[in-house]
């Protein structure tokens, strides 16, 4: 990865058609890394860093941008996809978290995780990301039934894709290299214990050898292993992996649950009231469908949850800011105050 191919850092007409005209000879860099006051690029000519300024748009892991000839910045490119924690209000108090990400492996292993509910809450992060999301039910060895668990995924939409897998064997792996050729980005979602690990570790292979040879060298000269959270897989494709995506809720990710639940969303439209709750209102399409035995009980329970669930995360985090303020102004009179006795 000494000077890759832009194609497999995952260059594509989407984000060439986006360079001006005047600047076609201008180095286009992939952001393989974040730190406080840098980043860490990847492009053709290999790593390049760049100090970070407040002038700049806010920038994260996964995004691409166009650099001078001198590599200073020029322009950050318009996104496939994004992960961020959205807060309610201004759009400064967003926290991006990866862009450009291909796909997103939501595992959950077919034992005690396995949980409707949650797949349904990492489908609702991914709808708001607008990432293409793929079901890895894992340690399929350990269940007799995972065809059973596998119909059960299928019907919450026709469309997903959902793999079972035993993840220690390398052969069933390949179920999941579709989604990891040349220049795709993937990440992958799930609770503790799941085996996403294991995962990760047989399609970076001897992958992880070269990761080596996109080390930087820290002021001594010496190579460091640096945070770099995107990593290159055996069979081309790219591994996106930031703390910040482990730790990602829902918040204000309104559109990500509706998405998950068009069915429910589609079916309100026909309620008698517009701002119908579906409980126990006059007129209730959706309870209707629940009558007439086409939705679950469990899945309009499930998308009620989620939707509270982002609305309260949302508040919360708009709590706290008003408190962070509230407190720094206290602390400003207080030391004024203080000021204003000595003189
Ligand atoms: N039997 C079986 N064990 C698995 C499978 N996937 C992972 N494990 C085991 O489950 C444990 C947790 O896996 P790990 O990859 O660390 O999970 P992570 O926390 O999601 O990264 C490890 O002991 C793995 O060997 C599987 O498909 N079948
Ligand atoms: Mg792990
Ligand atoms: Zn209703």
């Amino acid at each position: 990865m000494a000077s890759p191919e832009l194609a497999h850092l995952g260059w594509r007409p989407f984000f060439q058609q986006q360079i001006k005209l005047e600047h076609r000879d201008c180095p286009a860099c992939r952001v393989v890394a974040q730190y406080r006051n840098r980043l860490e690029l990847l492009c053709q000519a290999g790593g390049v860093e760049l100090a970070l300024d407040p002038a700049m748009p806010a920038i994260t892991v996964g995004d691409w941008l166009v650099l001078t000839q001198e590599g200073r910045f020029l322009q950050l490119l318009e996104r496939q996809s994004l992960f961020r924690r959205k807060a309610p209000g201004r759009k400064v108090d967003e926290q991006l978290i990866a862009a450009n990400v291909d796909t997103v492996f939501i595992v959950t292993s077919l034992n005690e995780d396995f949980s409707l509910n949650r797949i349904e809450r990492y489908l609702s992060l991914a709808n708001e990301a607008r990432v293409e999301p793929v079901v890895v039910l894992s340690k399929s060895d350990l269940c007799g039934e995972s065809e059973r668990f596998q119909r059960e995924v299928q019907k919450l939409d026709p469309l997903l894709m959902v793999e079972s897998i035993n993840c220690l064997d390398a052969g069933e792996v390949r179920k999941l290299l579709p989604w990891c050729g040349t220049g795709r980005t993937v990440v992958f979602l799930g609770s503790s214990g799941v085996g996403k690990s294991t995962l990760v570790n047989t399609l970076l292979g001897d992958a992880v050898q070269h990761t080596g040879s996109i080390r930087a060298k820290d002021g001594t000269g010496r190579h460091v292993t640096t945070g770099r959270s995107l990593h290159p897989m055996k069979e081309g494709g790219l591994l996106l992996d930031t703390p910040g995506l482990r730790e990602l809720q829902l918040t204000d990710c309104d559109e990500g649950v509706n998405s998950t639940f068009a069915e429910i969303a589609a079916l309100a439209e026909r309620c008698r009231f517009a701002d119908c709750r579906h409980d126990a209102e006059p007129g209730c399409a959706v309870r209707d469908a629940i009558a007439r035995g086409e939705l679950d009980e469990r899945r309009l329970a499930s998308y009620h949850k989620l939707i509270r669930e982002q609305a309260v995360n949302s508040a919360t985090l708009a709590e706290k800011r008003a408190r962070d303020k509230r407190f720094g102004k206290m602390i400003k009179s207080v030391l004024s105050e203080k000021r204003a006795r000595r003189t």
